[in-house]
């Protein structure tokens, strides 16, 4: 049998790696007949290599030829490995579909601590009545949180004991108060404001933790009355505990405020009855208060005609009462199983 002629070599070649081609199903498998059919240990190539033993008359010939069919393979691949890609992509795009009739991921909500909801409540309760609220430091200096408020310095509430010294003259503040001291130093009366925050006292036991919160008021004017702090006492104590609440005030001492006073609401147990809550008095005590000391006045630099009632109230005290809780450290662990009833 003689030697079949490259002609017949190129158009055989050309059928068998175009029938291999139409059975490829995947890139990989084309990239493997990619490197059989056009790779240096190809038939191709080792054709391509044996041009030079032919008559030199059929060199160029055989070598279109060659390349040729090259040119054809390289095409028809580029084709099928488009294809190929193409049904890639769809399928991955149908296997990441999103399914949008399953029902989504439950997202739990946050919810603001009881002790902020109270905060949030009551100044929500005295904006209507003209209330503004500040801010100040929690680190404070002893003069705004003792001498601007008539707090001598052989006070007892100055003590080591019962304050946190930073410094020598530099304290975590014991109250609010501080802040409407600087409050009044800068502005002008009338002032109407409400200072809510953390206040640190040195004091650890069942009903006492180290750092709680609280919201003091304060309203300064010429023509304030000891009658005007009883009304919005009781306006306060309806919105906050219920329309059928009364209150009670009860003579009291603060180097603050003259006359000073404690103030009882309803209980909020047996509504007045009297139970184990209120030890059967019927009142439970929310707040202190009193008419501003004339000394205070003087501190901050207000004229000697200048009047006005202060307040002040311990947060989680309110919260307890408000959400009947028994026990104060709850409002501190953090336990999500407490705070998630306070949605
Ligand atoms: C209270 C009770 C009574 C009070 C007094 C002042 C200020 F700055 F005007 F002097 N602020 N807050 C005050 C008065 C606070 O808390 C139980």
């Amino acid at each position: 049998m003689s030697k079949p002629d490259l002609k017949t070599l190129i158009s055989e070649l050309e059928g068998k790696l175009k029938k291999e081609l139409s059975s490829v199903g995947n890139l990989k498998d084309l990239e493997e007949l990619k490197i059989k059919a056009l790779g240096k240990k190809s038939e191709l190539y080792s054709i391509l290599r044996n041009i030079g033993e032919l008559p030199p008359e059929e060199r160029k010939h055989a070598g279109e030829s060659v390349n040729k069919l090259k040119t054809i393979l390289e095409e028809e691949i580029s084709k099928v490995e488009s294809e190929l890609k193409k049904k890639a992509g769809a399928e991955k795009l149908s296997a990441e579909a999103v399914d949008i009739t399953m029902p989504g991921d439950y997202i739990r909500k946050g919810s603001l601590h009881p002790v902020a909801q109270i905060m949030e409540e009551i100044v929500e309760i005295f904006k209507p009545l003209g209330y503004s609220v500040v801010h100040g430091p929690e680190i404070e200096h002893e003069f705004f949180n003792f001498d601007a408020l008539n707090i001598p310095g052989d006070h007892p509430a100055r003590d080591m004991q019962d304050t946190f010294y930073l410094g020598k003259d530099t304290v975590l503040r014991t109250h609010t108060s501080p802040v409407q001291a600087r409050t009044m130093m800068q502005t002008k009366p009338p002032v109407r404001v409400l200072s809510p925050g953390k206040v640190y006292r040195s004091d650890y036991d069942v009903t006492h933790t180290p750092m709680f919160h609280q919201i003091e008021g304060l309203y300064v004017d010429e023509g304030i009355k000891f009658s005007h702090l009883k009304g919005t006492l009781l306006y306060f104590a309806k919105r906050m505990f219920g329309q059928d609440t009364s209150i009670r005030l009860r003579p009291s001492y603060f180097s603050f405020t003259e006359p000073s006073a404690e103030v009882d609401v309803t209980c909020v147990a047996c509504k007045g009855k009297g139970c184990r809550i209120c030890k059967g008095t019927g009142w439970l005590e929310i707040l202190g208060c009193g008419m501003v000391n004339p000394n205070v006045f003087k501190q901050v630099g207000y004229p000697e005609t200048m009047t006005g009632f202060a307040f002040g109230m311990g947060l989680e005290r309110i919260a307890m009462l408000k959400y009947k809780i028994n026990d104060l450290r709850l409002f501190f662990e953090n336990d999500v199983r407490f705070l998630r009833q306070f949605k």
